[in-house]
């Protein structure tokens, strides 16, 4: 029991038994074994994003953001800017204490650069239902290339744990059938 001292006052200079050696060797070999095989992940399972990031100071970022905001925004909704960009334009999303902004509306099939950012704490974007996660830190705009494949609904929410209001920390993104593909439903009465 570690309530009572050890019997000798130098006690760590006993040699190691063996059978922990073993299993000290196995866990280091395994760690190294899965360090090496995170380059594997972003192969295989496309677990990591193909990603670049900059520096930048938190205010201009979120310059940014407003200025692609007031740009393209199409309606409000409770409050926030919901915002179309235009075929090729860059996205700019931004995290603050808590809310993902603005609201994005993006077309299928059509690639953008979304560029994202915190205004303060470190957040976790994490795209729901399709499980796409980004740590994303202040001072740093990351910038992705998202093609949507399915038109819907899809939520952001916060995955790192940022305060009191962490929970609350939502976001959305409206994928939208593109224009002709809408058309050529309603005219076959789809
Ligand atoms: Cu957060």
């Amino acid at each position: 029991m570690a309530i009572s001292p050890p019997e000798r006052r130098i006690w760590w200079n006993e040699p190691i038994e063996k059978v922990e050696l073993i299993w000290i060797v196995i866990a280091f070999l395994w760690g190294l074994f899965m360090f090496g095989f995170m380059i594997a992940w972003h192969f295989i399972g496309q677990q990591n994003l193909n990603k670049e990031a900059y520096r930048i100071a938190p205010a201009s970022y979120q310059a940014k953001v407003n200025e692609f905001a007031q740009k393209y925004k199409v309606r409000d909704e409770e409050g926030m800017p919901v915002v179309k960009p235009p075929t090729g334009a860059d996205v700019y999303l931004l995290g603050r204490l808590w809310q993902w902004w603005p609201i994005l509306e993006l077309e299928k099939g059509v690639s953008h650069r979304i560029h994202i950012s915190s205004l303060d704490w470190m957040h976790g974007f994490s795209l729901q239902p399709v499980n796409i996660n980004i740590q994303v830190h202040p001072g740093y705009e990351h910038v992705i290339t998202l093609t949507p494949t399915a038109a819907g609904e899809f939520f952001i929410i916060c995955n790192e744990f940022c305060g009191i209001g962490h929970q609350t920390m939502t976001g959305k993104i409206y994928v939208t059938e593109r224009k002709a593909e809408a058309d050529q439903r309603l005219s076959e009465g789809r």
